[in-house]
């Protein structure tokens, strides 16, 4: 049996960087899926291990963990050594800054886009997709120059940034205008290891 045991949701872009990260680690996980509709991440067990009420939860023995960000620090030190998130304060800095961006800019645009779009949630679609555009604009030139978004190689910044950037077009933003930003998606599709989210 897998050590590691991951509150997960086919659907959830969330839950996928965390399944997608265990691959390219090579690290065995075991998958429990969450019925959403249900609401079974608000009650008991899941919301004592998670009292926001969210997915992922990751467990690794008696350590749980919430937050696809901080699952994905946990496993890049416990796993990967330096090779996805090296303790070189530049370096950490960077690739910090850039799940900061997950976890704000994508989140609130293309993520929340798709929320609305796909899954009917109560979200205000245009400002979700005006900042989806502002962040895309910003990663197409960041990108332009750059092959990885923090450093000279992919690391967690990539995995935690990607989903619901590749997902953009289900919250009715097509990422035609920004080749930099395909061009970055394919190199991590091509990373050992790589697995897609199920198609819907
Ligand atoms: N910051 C959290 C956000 C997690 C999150 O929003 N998860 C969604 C599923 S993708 C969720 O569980 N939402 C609760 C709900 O809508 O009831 C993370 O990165 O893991």
């Amino acid at each position: 049996m897998a050590a590691l045991k991951l509150h997960d949701l086919e659907l959830s872009g969330n839950c996928y960087k965390v399944r997608l990260f265990c691959s390219l680690l090579g690290l065995k996980v075991e998958l429990v899926p969450v019925d959403f509709l249900a609401g079974v991440h608000k009650k008991s067990p899941l919301i004592e291990q998670n009292p926001f009420g969210e997915i992922p939860i990751l467990e690794d023995g008696n350590f749980v963990l919430r937050d696809s960000q901080a699952i994905l620090v946990y496993l890049a030190r416990k796993h990967g050594g330096d090779a996805w998130l090296p303790t070189e304060p530049a370096a950490m800095a960077k690739i910090v800054s850039w799940l900061m961006v997950a976890e704000n800019e994508i989140a609130r645009g293309p993520n929340d886009a798709r929320l609305h779009d796909k899954f009917g949630f109560k979200l205000d679609a245009a400002a979700a997709r005006e900042k989806g555009t502002r962040i895309l604009g910003l990663m197409e030139a960041h990108l332009a120059k750059n092959k990885w978004l923090a450093l000279d190689r992919p690391t967690i910044a990539d995995i935690a940034c990607m989903p619901y950037v590749a997902l953009s077009h289900e919250g009715g933003m097509s990422l035609e205008p920004y080749p930099s930003v395909r061009a970055w998606i394919g190199r991590i599709k091509a990373l050992p290891g790589f697995i897609t989210m199920p198609a819907p």
